[in-house]
């Protein structure tokens, strides 16, 4: 069922045991807006959990809460409400789904939802779901602690490229302010996410040896093998130095998982990346989604790589 804001707030309140999940491969988004909304509900006296069926990378570690996000096990728990954030798609949550028997809430900003919750509130307007938990904690007058003020700022900073990206409009800029003034702090949140280890840096310059150039240069892709990311924690941020390349239009990035699942992010200038995930089973934002395809890595990439041609064909009839 489609709800406003305001319902979404009465539902919130009338709920007492409340489970917090989001995507699995966490980003800042999904992180900081499950921590923001902990911390609001936590602090009305609510029984809140959050699980999340992933690491989360140690990148995150400076956010508030970030070690009190537990693992989904084998045992089923009930609650009157489980919140999935940042997740277009049942799937997305993993194990969480089998692990809570609850009514399910869904809160999100992709324009590849898929409306699979009980109730939900999609907004593909917001640069980040992070965006959408600050309106709910307005209507909700909450009172807005720098604990609050510093994982939303880093849920809409991160999904909109520190404001670099398209998806960062005049109220996306005006919210960060509003999380300044209630104490995040815009400098230390970046030298939190720029700070790499070593071992990160070096394992780039690795996996921009394989940097590959199609369609005229309209396209470039890298390859992240899988004995990479035994060594890494995050590969957040690679994609963007193929994004960066003049006159490139998509960029992809393979990673190869030691199970035999290729999995695939895109980013794009102006051509709408989402459909293009959505046609693999996945899915996302106009300029950056991505899809899990299982298959060897030669034909997934000859595969991706056709349909990634075609869509630039169509966009550029339509100029
Ligand atoms: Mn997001």
């Amino acid at each position: 069922m489609d709800f406003s804001l305001k319902q979404i707030a009465e539902l919130l309140q009338n709920s007492s045991t409340i489970i917090i999940t989001a995507h699995v491969h966490p980003d800042g988004d999904c992180l900081g807006s499950m921590l923001a909304l902990n911390e609001y509900l936590s602090s009305r006296g609510k029984s809140v959990k959050m699980v999340l069926d992933d690491e989360v990378p140690a990148l995150y570690n400076f956010l508030p809460g970030y070690e009190t996000i537990g693992k989904p096990t084998t045992k089923i728990i009930s609650a009157d409400l489980l919140v999935v954030l940042d997740a277009s798609d049942i799937e997305r949550i993993g194990k969480v789904k089998e692990h809570v028997n609850a009514p399910i809430l869904n809160i999100d900003h992709h324009i590849s939802n898929t409306k699979f919750a009980d109730y939900w509130y999609i907004n593909s307007q917001s640069a980040a779901t992070g965006e959408i938990i600050l309106e709910l904690l307005y209507l909700l007058n909450a009172k807005m602690t720098p604990t609050i003020a510093t994982c939303l700022y880093t849920a809409i900073a991160t999904d909109c490229g520190f404001f670099r990206y398209a998806n960062t409009s005049v109220q996306t800029l005006r919210y960060a302010a509003d999380l300044m003034e209630f104490g995040a702090n815009p400098n230390s949140i970046s030298e939190y996410m720029e700070t790499k280890p070593l071992e990160s840096i070096l394992t780039l310059a690795k996996v921009l040896e394989t940097l590959e150039l199609h369609h005229h240069g309209k396209i470039a892709t890298i390859t992240v093998s899988p004995d990479t990311l035994d060594t890494l924690d995050s590969t957040e941020g690679f994609i963007n130095y193929p994004r960066i390349i003049e006159g490139v239009e998509i960029a992809i990035m393979f990673k190869i998982m030691n199970e035999g699942t290729i999995r695939i992010s895109f980013r794009s200038k102006t051509v709408d990346v989402s459909k293009l995930a959505f046609s693999f089973g996945g899915g996302g934002h106009i300029r950056a989604a991505g899809c899990a395809i299982i298959g060897k890595i030669e034909d997934v990439q000859k595969k991706v790589l056709s349909s990634a041609i075609k869509q630039l064909q169509l966009a550029e009839t339509l100029l």
